[in-house]
């Protein structure tokens, strides 16, 4: 009997092991995007020529012994960004004044024409140096738009511009992001050798991920406030856009049918102004305002680049500090209090190894999957006894394609389930407040999508 009882078991393992998983739908990411995506929240720095002049745009005529700060210390900028639970740090290498804040051979504008350091400084080197010791990744903004370079505006500067990224992604270790805006001179109008330049980038560091309002793998969400859209498709369709080219309804919510896995970046800055101005230094968003952003970005399938313009110690200003570390701490304490779930059940189940278990597990590799042809589905969390909740965490499956088109939430009531939230897209992460309920059990319904939806994390928090 025993035998016989654990050769079925084998035969019934085996057979649920043997139900295939989904067949992707494209477009999918890229191993890389995929590891992009991942790193959800990171710093952009806003530091050179203009940090100085109290400007926004320099004219790229400032003389190079204005950049002087006085207490650099790069490994602050990636102390405080570690502490703030960011993964990264973008630096304006070269911003559209044209200085740059390494030694580049392309120019005479740069650090090595100032004072600082007699010279020899590099800000890159160091910054490089520093995200590697604090475990950050090291990513570079080099604006197209060179008010200071005179070839610029001829097409002989395109040549330029992509030895800058030569330097750039040859000389400081790897880069995770290339940022570049499609920013042109009013009168100057340059031809950019957009295709060209990322070439460039991608024969140099084939696994950095190219930021533009085109991609080619991610793209501008369309707006500098940190906002993604509600719907926010990571399939775009790409085609005939360039960096410069920007529809902004579209690049905020991409597009449902879109060909090109082209997931949104959202970039904003703790300040009104991108670079320092002393004059602002009342002026940093309040906890509430970055925890809008964060449901606003993060919350919604794309990542969150936020600013902070280095002061002109060459340090990130205490204000700014002291507010990002309250901003974890907010966002810490809206995660900390997860419900634990009784029993996950699903309207309809793949397969043992699809079950809806596996999206209330912490194994993010495993996911709860629908038979094919199966696009509505319901997935009932019983808690065993009654909780207050308010916040809900859903992550799709996106390596095999982004699917939900539609979902609701319902928490049970006086023997019925009442509805209480309804949704478009879920994406890689979508992150809901809801209102402060008590119940035993909640049902999330996928109302549509665009084939077998495939859930990987689905969660409950009481937060503050
Ligand atoms: C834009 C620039 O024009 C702004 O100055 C800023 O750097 C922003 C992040 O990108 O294209």
């Amino acid at each position: 009997m025993k035998i016989l009882f654990a050769l079925s078991l084998i035969v019934a393992l085996s057979a649920s092991a043997q139900v295939a998983p989904p067949r992707p739908l494209p477009p999918v990411p890229s191993p890389a995007q995929l590891a992009w995506q991942q790193l959800e929240y990171y710093a952009f720095l806003h530091f050179g020529m203009n940090t100085f002049t109290d400007h926004e745009w320099g004219e790229g005529r400032a003389h190079p012994d204005n950049f002087n700060p006085t207490a650099f210390d790069a490994r602050q900028w990636a102390r405080v960004v570690k502490a703030a639970g960011m993964r990264g740090i973008i630096i304006t290498a070269k911003h559209h004044d044209g200085f740059c804040l390494w030694p580049s051979a392309t120019t005479d504008y740069s650090v090595k024409a100032s004072k600082w350091r007699d010279g020899k400084g590099d800000v890159l080197k160091e910054l490089s140096a520093a995200c590697q010791e604090f475990g950050l990744k090291f990513g570079v903004y080099i604006s197209p738009w060179d008010r200071n370079h005179p070839l610029y505006g001829t097409p002989k500067y395109n040549a330029v511009y992509k030895a800058q990224w030569r330097e750039l992604l040859t000389n400081y270790g790897e880069v995770f992001e290339s940022w570049l805006d499609g920013a042109n001179d009013g009168k100057k109008r340059m031809t950019y050798d957009f295709w060209g330049f990322f070439s460039t980038i991608k024969s140099l560091q084939p696994q950095t991920i190219i930021f533009s309002d085109a991609g080619p793998d991610i793209r501008w969400v369309g707006n500098e406030k940190g906002f993604a859209g509600e719907t926010n498709w990571s399939p775009r369709d790409n085609e005939g856009t360039f960096p410069g080219f920007a529809d902004e309804k579209q690049l905020n919510v991409g597009d449902e049918n879109g060909t090109t896995w082209l997931p949104a970046e959202c970039d904003v800055s703790i300040r009104p102004g991108w670079f320092y101005h002393a004059n602002e230094d009342d002026k940093v968003k309040s906890v509430e305002q970055l925890m809008n952003i964060y449901y606003g970005s993060v919350g919604r399938n794309a990542n969150l680049l936020l600013n902070l313009g280095v002061d002109r110690r060459g340090l990130i200003n205490e204000n700014d500090e002291r507010r990002l570390l309250e901003f974890k701490a907010a966002r810490e304490a809206e995660f900390s209090n997860k419900i634990s779930v009784r029993r996950a059940t699903a309207s309809n189940v793949r397969g043992a190894a699809f079950n809806a278990a596996k999206a209330v597990d912490d194994n993010a590799q495993s996911y709860w999957a629908t038979t094919d042809g199966v696009t509505e589905a319901a997935l009932e969390l019983d808690f065993g006894a009654e909780v207050e909740l308010n916040r809900l965490l859903i992550q799709e499956h996106i390596a095999l394609g982004q699917r939900v088109k539609k979902f609701s939430v319902s928490i049970w009531r006086n023997g019925a389930y009442e509805n209480i939230a309804s949704a478009t897209t879920i994406g890689y992460k979508r992150l809901l407040r809801l209102p402060l309920v008590k119940t035993n059990k909640l049902k999330l319904t996928i109302e549509a999508a665009k084939a077998s939806p495939m859930l990987n994390h689905l969660a409950v928090y009481r937060a503050p």
